[in-house]
């Protein structure tokens, strides 16, 4: 068998291109026609792991890339869409002028027209509506340079502070916590911290997926530290990381923040937390404490988790007996609306144990695209660049010295969040719409409401790289140079600041995205001069961003590209104290930014979800990430070796549940929820899920999962309840869909809609419901 798909490979009727990976893999060389001219160090452009590559150019084209062996992070080692990355800045699905829609369909223009245009219809919107009437909504995956440009002009050239990114959708119920615990965002923690801690906690992080080449670094442990660590994951669904797992957590859909409350129960239950430094380095502790002890006690944990008391315990014991434990997470913890707590819970956690400031102990939220970091950092949009506060007079006022404008000119308060953008929009506020490098038309929750909104909008402006379902629906769109055509620096997770070098020229009239922010600026009279004079180069915008940082946490005033690049990446805070960057934040001698220096440990309570599980969708359904795709595909679609793997969406549903619907795995099925239906998904029939839920990938647009997702949002972050809401399955057999016993509903629903807070325990009220 083995022999007739090498014979398929190289038999030479197959078409080249197709099969050029397997042929390279066979003979272990590169097709000739394709051996790159040169080789151009760089960063990959995908996800928040950062990892270093060399980008191989042919006759002005990207033809190959490979991992670079000096990079810190990725040791040259690439994920297979490192691997590919080439071969999506020449995808056929790239736009490669500005263009205008005329009668309903998109024409290339000039881009003085194009420019013209756009600046005309929003200076009319705002001079009739107002400044706030021109909403803007950017990325996680521009380049630092870009987004800093794009947000200076947006809160100071059109001085509209409706300003968010998708970075919503993503990484805010991090930044939230952390503000909340630490006192200012920032993960104080680094790769290295993976190969040093003796218990991983990975949270709602399916990194075998979504960030792969993190793996290598617990692959060191042992060489490092002598044994193999415990690893705990905790996730609903048995993903690609809990085959990893020493300890599987099969935990209720967001029942986080009641399991770790229930672990704090435990340890001081216990005696197991470490009181010198809960002493020296917090603060709250003693409200905490009866916080904790009076609504958290196990077996109440147990009924909301759905985790044995008994092994409660034992998650208990592994965590607080490790000499550095590290606590991971992503998505199965953000987006939710009760994020911001779960995030900060994680730090408690974290902080009663003394886990934060030392090698392999930390709380560590891993970021997820290329850039969200940067954008934390600077991109003006929940914060003032440097990590400011709107609200506070002295940092408007320093910020606004050191950039050289009025202070008045910057905003006192952040403006509408991403949904409420939306909401606006859908209330006839907001008339003009500048979407960048993000693609709600696919990405954003209840695509219903969304659609509708998007509607009613005056104008919808779309910068974008490739055509995207969105920029499809664009009346403008701003064609955008991508990774390899421009320069910059991205930002990892582990704040690693890396070098994104330009290897080809920008496709077509395509510009980099920090110059057509510039460009644009010198249709809006007086704003160019005000704003970007100085910005002849991306190095001279970093040169401000390091200005803009200096003194900050993330200080970024001791690095330049040269150093950078030389060091393969810093991690800030770097300056005169530490010029080569800094490991981990919150060291000894190192504060956090609250008042009295200390972290926070704060009571916080777990809610029920919004939306529960009821008669007509009894089932709950999660959404996530294949490791060969990437979002909402714009950037993997046109890649062969990608989408042979993961060519359309599927649902995996438990075999109980495929009973009940009768049907097997390679059936259609249709799923719905009252906002939305998804018709012909193919069903994966699977233990992985739990009876009861089942898990949709969101990447393809033809099978559109977020017409399902519920709008639903954390008060605090904004963020979305991506990985939970009520829908039903239904198949050929059994088009009416799951039915569910009455009973369990009953059940279900008083475990829904009752807060451990109230009168009864959650125990007592399913008791009294049964
Ligand atoms: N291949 C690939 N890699 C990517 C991306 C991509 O699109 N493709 N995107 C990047 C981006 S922007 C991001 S944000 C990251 C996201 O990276 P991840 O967060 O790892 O990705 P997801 O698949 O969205 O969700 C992670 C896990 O959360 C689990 N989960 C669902 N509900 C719960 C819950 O209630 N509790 C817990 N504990 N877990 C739950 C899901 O079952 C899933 O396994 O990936 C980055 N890397
Ligand atoms: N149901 C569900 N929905 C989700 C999630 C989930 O887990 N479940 N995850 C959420 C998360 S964490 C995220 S991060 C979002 C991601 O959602 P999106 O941000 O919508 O996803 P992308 O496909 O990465 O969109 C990026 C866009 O930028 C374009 N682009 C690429 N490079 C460039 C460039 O250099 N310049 C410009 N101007 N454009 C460029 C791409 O073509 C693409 O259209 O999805 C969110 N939506
Ligand atoms: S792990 Fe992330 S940064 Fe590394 S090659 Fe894969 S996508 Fe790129
Ligand atoms: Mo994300």
């Amino acid at each position: 068998m083995i022999k007739k798909i090498l014979n398929k490979f190289i038999n030479n009727d197959i078409k080249e291109d197709k099969y050029a990976y397997s042929k390279d893999l066979k003979f272990g060389t590169i097709a000739k026609d394709k051996a790159p001219d040169t080789w151009v160090r760089s960063t990959c452009g995908y996800c928040g792991v950062g990892c270093g590559l060399y980008i191989g150019v042919k006759d002005g084209k990207p033809v190959r890339t490979k991992g670079d062996p000096s990079h810190p992070v990725s040791h040259g080692t690439l994920c297979p869409k490192g691997l590919t990355e080439h071969e999506m800045v020449v995808s056929s699905n790239r736009v490669s002028s500005p263009m205008i829609k005329k009668d309903g369909k998109l024409n290339a223009v000039e881009w003085d027209e194009a420019f013209t245009h756009t600046s005309n219809k929003f200076k009319e919107i705002q001079n009739k509506y107002g400044k706030n009437a021109v909403a803007c909504i950017s990325t996680g995956q521009f380049l630092t340079e870009d987004f800093y440009t794009l947000g200076k002009f947006v809160q100071l050239g059109l001085e509209t502070n409706n300003y968010d990114g998708n970075t919503t959708l993503c990484m805010a119920s991090a930044v939230m916590g952390y503000k909340q615990s630490f006192g200012s965002d920032g993960p104080p923690s680094s790769y290295e911290d993976f190969s040093y801690a003796d218990v991983i906690m990975l949270i709602g992080a399916n990194i075998a997926d979504n960030h792969p080449i993190l793996k290598l670094h617990i692959a060191k442990n042992k060489k490092i530290t002598g044994k193999k660590p415990k690893i705990i994951v905790v996730d609903p669904r048995f993903s690609k990381t809990a085959n990893m797992a020493d300890v599987f957590v099969p935990i209720a859909p967001r029942s986080d923040l009641a399991l770790i409350n229930g672990l704090c129960y435990i340890i001081m239950e216990q005696g197991w937390e470490d009181t010198k430094f809960i002493q020296d380095k917090t603060s709250g502790y003693k409200e905490f404490r009866k916080h904790i002890m009076q609504k958290y006690p196990p077996q109440e944990v147990a009924i909301i988790t759905g985790i044995d008391v008994k092994e409660l315990y034992e998650i208990a014991q592994l965590y607080a007996g490790a000499n550095s434990a590290l606590s991971a997470w992503t998505m199965g913890v953000n987006q939710s609306s009760i994020g911001t707590d779960t995030v900060s819970a994680i730090c408690n956690l974290a902080l009663i144990t003394g886990n934060l400031g030392r090698k392999g102990a930390s709380p560590f939220s891993i970021t997820g695209q290329c850039n969200a970091m940067g954008t934390r950092e600077f991109g003006f949009t929940s914060s003032i660049p440097g990590y400011r506060n709107f609200a506070n007079d002295t940092d408007r006022a320093v910020f606004a010295d050191i950039i050289n404008v009025p202070s008045s000119l910057i905003p006192t308060a952040r403006g509408y969040s991403y949904p409420q953008i939306i909401d606006a929009i859908d209330r006839g506020e907001i008339k003009a719409l500048w979407v960048t490098a993000t693609n709600p038309l696919v990405s954003f929750p209840d695509q219903n409401k969304l659609r509708r909104a998007l509607k009613k909008l005056d104008i919808l402006v779309v910068q974008d790289a490739f055509m995207s379902e969105t920029a499809l629906e664009a009346d403008v769109l701003f064609s955008a140079a991508t990774w390899s055509e421009k320069e910059g620096t991205y930002t990892n997770s582990e704040r690693r600041c890396n070098y994104a070098k330009k290897a080809v020229e920008p496709l077509g009239k395509s510009m980099s995205d920090a110059n057509i922010v510039i460009e644009f600026s010198k249709y809006f009279e007086g704003k160019y001069e005000l704003l970007f004079q100085n910005f002849q180069s991306s190095e001279d915008i970093f040169e401000e961003i390091k200005k803009v940082s200096a003194g900050q946490l993330c200080d970024y005033s001791g690095m330049s590209y040269k150093k950078i690049e030389e060091l393969g990446g810093i991690q800030w805070p770097c300056n005169t104290l530490y010029p080569e960057g800094k490991k981990r934040l919150y060291t000894d001698g190192f504060e956090c930014k609250t008042e009295d220096g200390k972290a926070k440990l704060l009571a916080l309570d777990w809610q029920p979800l919004a939306e529960s599980c009821n008669q007509s969708f009894p089932l709950n359904l999660n959404t996530g990430r294949t490791v060969e795709q990437w979002h909402t595909r714009t950037k993997t679609k046109t890649i062969t070796l990608l989408n042979d793997l993961a060519p359309q969406a599927w649902i995996e549903i438990n075999p109980l549940d495929a009973k009940k619907l009768e049907v097997e795995s390679g059936d259609k099925i249709t799923i719905a929820s009252s906002r939305g239906l998804v018709d012909g998904l193919i069903v994966k029939v699977t233990q992985v899920v739990r009876e009861g839920d089942c898990f949709v990938p969101f990447h393809f647009s033809e099978q559109l999962i977020n017409a399902v997702t519920i709008a639903d949002f954390d008060p605090k972050s904004f963020e979305p309840n991506f990985k939970q809401c009520a829908v039903n399955l239904y198949s050929q057999k059994h088009p009416q869909g799951i039915k569910q016993e009455e009973e369990k509903v009953v059940a279900e629903i008083a475990y829904q809609s009752t807060k451990v807070s109230q009168e009864y325990t959650v125990a007592e009220v399913i008791k009294k419901e049964n």
